[in-house]
């Protein structure tokens, strides 16, 4: 099925979008394909961290070949985070409050909506293809999971996955010729409207090490900066908690 300019590849049940997405990519599949799916069996977040996936949510991975730099390919996953959450904005209640969550997760009034995986296929110095998973929680929102989960039902939103979708590619293909031609440019700021604790404390856990500082905005390439007693450090993967413990 084709949405604006993206051809979408439509499935009832697949392992997880993202894998069949990078399958593709390597076999050359255009710029622009999109793999969607109703349910995954193993759909899953960064470190391979199980991603919830029944039915009645958004489950998809874009396939993009930008021609910018491989430097530049992990801006993307700040992009897609901030389109998400500039969508699920857009169809909450005002009462209720979007946030992003470095480095990728978008909440509502606290509890995670949505989550984005961005990876990259590189040789020597070229960026060969991105692919960038979104999981977007629209009916159904797991219980188990250590932090809080969410759905935009809950929030009192009905859409069909392809309305949600079709909303995302929309805004994708408005944003992405933008950002590919002028930079990072306007991301950095725009995602840092939607962060809270701009200015608070946080912990980062890196593997089995802890870093504690206080949230003092992205850099140039969406790195956290993290301000501690031995000075500023930039922070390119970790999990974020609020508070200094
Ligand atoms: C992410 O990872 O947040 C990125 C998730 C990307 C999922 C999409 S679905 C389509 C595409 N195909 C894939 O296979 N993946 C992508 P991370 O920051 O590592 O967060 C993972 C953690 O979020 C898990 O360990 C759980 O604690 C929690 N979690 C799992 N499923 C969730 C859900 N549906 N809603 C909210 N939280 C969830």
């Amino acid at each position: 099925m084709r949405i604006g300019a993206f051809d979408v590849e439509h499935h009832a049940l697949l392992g997880s979008t993202n894998e069949t997405a990078k399958q593709r990519a390597e076999l050359g599949c255009p710029h622009g394909t999109v793999i969607w799916a109703d349910e995954q069996t193993a759909g899953h977040g960064r470190y391979g961290r199980p991603w919830h996936s029944p039915p009645g949510n958004l489950l998809f991975s874009v396939v993009l070949r930008p021609s910018v730099p491989v430097s530049r390919g992990v801006e993307l996953g700040f992009l897609v985070a901030l389109i998400v959450a500039e969508y699920a904005a857009e169809v909450v209640p005002h009462s209720a409050s979007v946030t992003l969550k470095w480095p990728n997760d978008v909440q509502v009034d606290d509890a995670k909506v949505a989550g984005v995986l961005p990876e990259a296929g590189t040789s020597d110095t070229a960026l060969n293809w991105l692919v960038i998973g979104v999981g977007l929680n629209l009916a159904n929102a797991p219980t188990d999971t250590p932090y809080p989960a969410t759905s935009l039902r809950a929030h009192g939103v009905a859409t069909t996955p392809e309305q949600a979708l079709r909303a995302f590619l929309a805004r994708l293909e408005h944003w992405l010729p933008r950002w590919e031609n002028e930079g990072f440019g306007p991301v950095p700021d725009t995602w840092l409207a939607f962060a809270p604790g701009l200015g608070t404390d946080v912990t980062v856990t890196m593997g089995d090490r802890q870093q504690h500082g206080v949230f003092n905005g992205l850099d140039a390439d969406g790195a956290m900066l993290l301000a501690t007693a031995d000075g500023t450090r930039r922070i390119s993967a970790g999990e974020v908690k609020f508070g200094s413990m």
